[in-house]
């Protein structure tokens, strides 16, 4: 059963913000305390990063000498302050004083707050969690945290790819889906996103195709952005990309929730097990929930009415108790030496190998319990590296991969202002550390020792090197030969069959939404050459799509120039179909004081113990009391309140409009209040209901609620008029474990 949530960007209130006698809760007061009372402890549903000292050891001391723990307020010296308000100045008009050291050591350290945002990812979010292995991969790999039952600590970090870090997060983009495994053999980081395939197959590539997608230099736009000439620009001439775009282009850009969003680690891994046997594997993050997206308007209007989208959505799942939670798995392939599979390419990282021909075989689940208490030290200062690897993890020849080995640690010297960003707190591994390591800038640890050199006598040996038995990461001694040259294998030039493949596995539904996102996003180019292009590109994955998109833009369809593979559907590519758990999933339920609040009473505990979340949506704040002495809390307003933010929608009752209407007649006037016709209908909830409706989302109703429907045009599938609160959600539950009520969706390709 979940728990009620914070209001968010509700101007209503809500119960679970002021629960009397709560850990961490204090009286309400008006005016600042003038009695030292302690910082307020973390929420139930956050956690401080762990106790471990600068060089990795479990210390509780190190918990932080620097955190904010006094009472009084003091400079960064520890001189205790009593006044921070004004500057030491000549008189109470001045002028400053240049002596008043407090206002420059305050001034001084807010200058230099910011720090460089990641130059891709930049805007992101995490949060803290437990891998539990199941034990199955511990045949294929000696990897500790991989064995049966082993319990591991985890932070991920999830992320846009193109936007600066005050980005909105519902834009079209590749998402990130960082995990830093905290295991006792050293952090493993599992640095993923949420498409399986990627634009380049070489990392020489990553700078040009980041500045196409970039907002263009002269004038730096768009923002977050990839419907723009320079990105098309080099996507229809580098058919490379042509893969991971149509990814792009369909609903898996536009996550409805970084709870819903697969991860892949997209290139091929190796695993090497107790004896030193190899497997070759790709990892897969399959969310519990399903995959499930946005609609393309939702999510402009998602941006502009709640840009926090889906951070928002991660921290109200967790404090609602409704835990993400991801299934890990991988396909397995043999180490052969061409390193291939079924003429897969195994080192290309724009092929993906379809799950119907190597299944994705569970090994652990993920589960984020709880929110960062500090977003700077913890989401911000994390730094992930792909060559974080622990013994039975080894990559491979992707040359895609190698490049990663070298961007990782160079872009945090710059982020995180030099080569120590290992002792940041978030960043510290939970194994013991003694790298030798010494000096440069922000320095934490206090070493021991005169010898941080091998060999040595002075510090009597030590560190020990090990060998693999005691732990040691041992390379696969993998044989290495070949001339130099700047070249590619003949198997990295096919650029399209995967992405025709990704094009037939699609239902109707997803690909009118592809044609849609084609269309859009070169409808927003100026330069014709560039949309004629990129058609040639898509006459070359399917002549229909590219018809559609042609017609969208009103230019000729182009006659393909390669010949196009038959390939056979991959079902597990698609979205729609199948059922999933409705936990977590939010319901909005309209209602104001004259509705049946016996009836939202009583869903909304039915709701809490289905697992979902309950949002009444109400004229205005505070709370709907129809007198019977158990008032219902308002969580959103038909002022704050959009459609997009509800993944069900069941009216109670029917408002009519009341400006200004005061909160504290509700029991009167509701009481009052005669049933509503139609025709009068807040024009607000009208509005809220059509665009569900319009968004393919369950819809529902009882009582007075029925005519808000019929106002708004919601009749057909997926929208139920039940006798009572109960019975109507009983559907909603049913029909919202398929996501959408895609029968719906009108469908022209
Ligand atoms: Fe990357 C960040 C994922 C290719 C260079 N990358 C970054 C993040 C993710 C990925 C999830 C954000 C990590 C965080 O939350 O801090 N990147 C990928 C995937 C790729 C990929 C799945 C291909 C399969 N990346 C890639 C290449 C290069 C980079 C080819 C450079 C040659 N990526 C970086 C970076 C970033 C980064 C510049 C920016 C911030 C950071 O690393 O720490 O180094």
């Amino acid at each position: 059963m979940v728990k009620d949530v914070v209001g968010g960007s509700a101007g209503g209130s809500d119960d679970a913000l002021t629960i009397p006698g709560a850990p961490g809760s204090r009286p309400p007061t008006l005016t600042e305390p003038d009695k030292p009372q302690g910082p307020l402890p973390p929420k139930a549903d956050q956690r401080p990063v762990r106790p471990v000292s600068p060089t990795g050891n479990l210390d509780p001391s190190a918990a932080d000498a620097r955190a904010q723990t006094g009472a009084h307020l003091t400079t960064a010296q520890g001189l205790r302050l009593g006044d921070t308000d004004h500057s030491l100045k000549a008189g109470p008009r001045g002028p400053v004083l240049l002596q008043d050291h407090h206002l420059r050591e305050k001034i001084m350290h807010f200058d230099h707050e910011r720090i460089p945002e990641r130059v891709v990812h930049a805007r992101g979010t995490g949060a803290h969690g437990t891998f539990r292995s199941y034990g199955t991969a511990a045949s294929v790999t000696r990897a500790g945290f991989l064995g049966k039952g082993v319990e591991t600590p985890v932070f991920v970090r999830f992320s846009t790819v193109v936007g600066s870090r005050g980005s909105a997060d519902a834009v079209r983009d590749t998402r990130g889906f960082a995990t830093k495994f905290y295991t006792t053999e050293g952090n493993f980081d599992l640095v993923a996103n949420n498409i399986p395939v990627f634009f380049i197959q070489d990392a020489i590539k990553f700078p040009d195709v980041i500045h196409a997608v970039k907002p263009q230099p002269a004038r730096e736009i768009p923002q977050a952005q990839s419907a723009h000439d320079t990105f098309w620009d080099f996507v229809s001439l580098h058919t490379e990309a042509q893969h991971h775009v149509i990814w792009q282009m369909s609903d898996r850009a536009v996550p409805r929730s970084y709870r819903t969003m697969e991860g892949f680690g997209v290139h091929t891994f190796r695993l090497v097990d107790a004896d030193g046997g190899t497997t070759l594997v790709k990892f897969h993050w399959k969310p519990v929930q399903g995959v499930h997206s946005l609609m393309w308007e939702e999510a402009q209007l998602v941006n502009g009415a709640d840009p926090d989208f889906h951070r928002r959505d991660l921290y109200d799942a967790i404090e609602a108790g409704a835990h993400p939670q991801w299934e890990l798995g991988i396909q397995t392939f043999p180490d052969t030496e061409d390193q291939t599979f079924e003429g897969i390419d195994l080192l290309d990282p724009t092929k993906l190998v379809p799950e119907e021909l190597a299944p994705v075989q569970p090994i652990g689940m993920l589960t984020l319990d709880a929110a960062p208490t500090n977003f700077f030290a913890q989401v911000e200062q994390i730094a992930f590296h792909p060559g974080h690897l622990v013994p039975g993890i080894d990559v491979t020849n992707d040359p895609l991969l190698q490049g990663r080995l070298f961007s990782y640690l160079d872009t945090q010297l710059t982020r995180l202002g030099g080569p120590n960003f290992s002792q940041i707190p978030v960043n510290r591994p939970h194994a013991p550390v003694n790298d030798m390591l010494r000096d440069g800038f922000h320095q934490q640890a206090d070493h021991v020792g005169n010898a941080p050199y091998k060999p040595n006598t002075v510090d009597g040996g030590c560190p020990f090197a090990v060998g693999a038995g005691d732990g040691a990461f041992v390379e696969v001694p993998e044989p290495v030969a070949g001339a130099k040259e700047r070249s590619a294998p003949a198997s990295f030039a096919d650029h399209f069959s995967q992405a025709r493949l990704f094009w037939l596995s699609m239902s109707p539904v997803e690909k009118e939404h592809i044609v849609r996102a084609y269309t859009f996003e070169l409808g927003k180019c100026y330069e014709q050459a560039i949309k004629e292009r990129q058609l040639l590109a898509l006459a070359n994955i399917d002549p229909v799509l590219c018809q559609q998109v042609a017609q969208g833009l009103g230019l000729p369809a182009p006659e393909p120039t390669v010949v196009p593979t038959e390939a056979a559907p991959s079902p597990a590519l698609s979205q729609v179909g199948g059922t999933w758990p409705v936990d977590g999933r939010i319901i909005g339920i309209v209602a104001d004081a004259a509705s049946d609040l016996t009836g939202v009473r009583e869903l909304r505990q039915a709701v809490h113990a289905a697992g979902m979340v309950p949002l009444v949506i109400a004229p205005h704040g505070g709370m709907l009391d129809d007198g019977s002495g158990e008032p219902v809390t308002v969580q959103r307003t038909f002022l704050t309140a959009r459609s997009v933010e509800f993944d069900a929608v069941l009216v109670a009752g029917a408002p009519v409009p009341a400006p200004d209407a005061a909160p504290a007649s509700d029991a009167k006037a509701g009481a009052a209040q005669p049933h509503v016709t139609a025709a009068a209908v807040d024009p607000r909830v009208t509005l809220l209901v059509a665009e569900a409706f319009r968004h393919s989302k369950a819809l529902g109703a009882w009582g007075d609620g029925e005519a808000v429907l019929r106002q708004a045009g919601a009749a057909g599938p997926g929208v139920v008029v039940g006798t009572s609160a109960g019975e109507t959600l009983e559907q909603i539950a049913t029909l919202l474990g398929a996501h959408r009520v895609w029968e719906r969706f009108p469908v022209t390709v």
